[in-house]
């Protein structure tokens, strides 16, 4: 993989969702190299930040779980037009973060669902790339052969709406680093491809 600078103008936007505690914020911070958002408290509304990393603009939006019980509708819909407007015109990017180092849970889906619920269906979909964070000592192809071997339904469906693209992510384990799309974003050291 080479470096590559790419030209001033061009930007990369990134919506990072899922339920509460499973890597959002943590997942965010690395994607702008910094600890912009706090970590191990829960997120009340959206939250964004840049950076510019050789010449790429990187937004990164932090959000809530919008999918807990006293969340209302309004709420939901307010919450998700503002995460559209911080990544205005369009996100390149929507990560669902899920956490690999536990049981799966049914509770995953129904954050994604309702995401997708109220940012459109095939635009989620277009979108979409899932996150298994919490994958330390598991590298890429475990984490896949797990999934196939012993991960509940939903699991597949999500990756079937992802178009099978996921990453795992090692927040813990040095500098971190995130790869999607072709794009290659690690902590501290820029954008490669
Ligand atoms: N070991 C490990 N811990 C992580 C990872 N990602 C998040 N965490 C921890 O999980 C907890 C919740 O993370 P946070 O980013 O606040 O989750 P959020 O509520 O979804 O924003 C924190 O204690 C993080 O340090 C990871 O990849 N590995
Ligand atoms: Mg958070």
């Amino acid at each position: 993989m080479a470096n590559q600078v790419r030209p001033e103008d061009e930007s990369f936007s990134v919506v990072v969702c899922g339920k509460k505690g499973h890597g959002k914020s943590t997942v965010c911070n690395a994607l702008l190299g910094s600890d912009t958002f706090p970590v191990g408290t829960p997120t009340e509304t959206a939250g964004f930040g840049e950076v510019t990393k050789k010449g790429l603009r990187i937004k990164v939006v932090d959000t809530p779980d919008i999918s807990t019980e006293d969340t209302k509708k309004k709420e939901k819909e307010a919450e998700v037009a503002k995460w559209k407007e911080f990544v205005s015109p369009e996100a390149s990017c929507l990560l669902l973060v899920i956490r690999s180092d536990a049981p799966y849970t049914e509770e995953d889906f129904v954050a994604y669902r309702q995401v997708r619920r109220f940012w459109g269906k095939s635009s989620a979909r277009e979108k979409l790339v899932v996150v298994f964070t919490c994958s330390e000592g598991q590298d890429v192809e475990e984490v896949g052969e797990r999934m196939e071997a012993e991960s509940p339904k939903w699991i597949a469906k999500v990756l079937t709406d992802s178009g099978g693209r996921y990453i795992v992510f090692k927040g813990k384990v040095g500098a971190s680093h995130i790869i999607f799309k072709g794009c290659f974003i690690e902590r501290g050291y820029g954008v490669v491809e």
